[in-house]
C-alpha cells in the first residue's frame, strides 16, 4: 500500500489520468490511494495568486513559497493525524534538472508508504521552500514540458504497479521481461495468418522450452539491435551471453 500525495495547480488533470484502467481499479480496492491537492487552495492572496515575479528581473512567474509550503504541510499534518506519529516523507520535485527517472529508482521509491510529488509550473518555484520541503530532484528525460504533471503521473503509474495486488498475476508476469533487464520479444494472436504475414511455427508448436529459448533469443536480439547500451549491461551479468 502506497499513499500518493500531488500537489498541484491542477488537480483534474493527475485525478483523470490516474483513476484510469488498472490504477483506478487498483484505488477502488485500496491496495493504493491517490490524492491531488490544489496548491491554489493554500494561498493566503486574497486574489487567489499563487506565483509573481522574479526578483533581479527576467522573463516569466515564479510559484512563490507560501501556497507551496502550506499544501505540504496540510499533507504531512493529515498523513501524521492518521497514523498518529510524526511520519517524514519523501518529497519529490519534478524538474529538468533532476535525476533522470529509472526503473531502479521506480523500485526503490515503491517501499515507502507515503510519497508527495511537487509539480512547478510558470518558471519554477522559489528556491527557499524547495530547500525545506524537497528531499528527491527527478526529471523524466532530456526535453522540456510545460509542467510537472505529467512526469508526477508517469513516476507514480511506474511506482504503483510495483506495489502487491495492483497487477494480477498474467499482468505481472509481462514485468519479469522487462526487469531482465531485456526489451520485450514479439507476441502475436489470431489469427494464424494476417496479411499473408504467418505467425512463427515454434510458437504453435506446443513445445513450452522451445517456445522460451525462442521468446529469449528474441529478446537478445532486439535488446543487441535497439539498446546496445542494456546488451552490454545485461552480457556483464550473463558472460555466458554470446
Ligand atoms: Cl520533471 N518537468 C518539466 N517541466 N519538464 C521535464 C521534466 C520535468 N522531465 C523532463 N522534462
Amino acid at each position: 500500500m502506497i499513499n500518493f500525495h500531488i500537489l498541484t495547480l491542477f488537480p483534474e488533470m493527475v485525478m483523470q489520468g490516474l483513476h484510469t484502467s488498472i490504477l483506478g481499479r487498483a484505488a477502488e480496492r485500496g491496495d493504493i490511494s491517490i490524492e491531488a491537492v490544489n496548491i491554489r487552495d493554500y494561498t493566503t492572496n486574497k486574489h487567489g495568486r499563487v506565483d509573481d515575479y522574479t526578483y533581479g528581473g527576467g522573463a516569466g512567474m515564479l510559484m512563490q513559497a507560501q501556497p507551496v509550503y502550506d499544501a505540504y504541510r496540510a499533507v504531512i499534518d493529515h498523513v501524521s493525524q492518521n497514523e498518529n506519529k510524526n511520519k517524514s516523507a519523501r518529497v519529490i520535485y519534478l524538474t529538468p534538472q533532476g535525476k533522470t527517472f529509472c526503473q531502479e529508482m521506480a523500485q526503490d521509491l515503491a517501499k515507502e508508504e507515503e510519497l508527495i510529488f511537487l509539480c512547478g509550473h510558470y518558471e519554477g518555484i522559489d528556491e527557499r521552500v524547495l530547500e525545506e520541503i524537497v528531499t528527491d530532484e527527478v526529471s523524466i528525460g532530456d526535453y522540456v514540458l510545460t509542467g510537472g504533471e505529467l512526469p508526477a503521473m508517469v513516476m507514480v503509474d511506474a511506482i504503483a504497479r510495483l506495489v502487491p495486488g495492483v497487477l494480477h498475476n498474467d499482468e505481472s508476469a509481462q514485468t519479469e521481461s522487462f526487469g531482465n533487464g531485456l526489451l520485450e520479444y514479439p507476441q502475436y494472436s489470431r489469427p494464424e495468418i494476417w496479411h499473408d504475414k504467418q505467425v512463427p511455427q515454434v510458437l504453435l508448436s506446443g513445445d513450452h522450452a522451445k517456445v522460451d529459448a525462442w521468446r529469449l533469443e528474441q529478446s537478445l536480439l532486439r535488446t543487441r539491435e535497439r539498446r546496445p547500451d542494456l546488451y552490454e549491461k545485461y552480457r556483464e551479468k550473463h558472460p555466458e551471453t554470446t
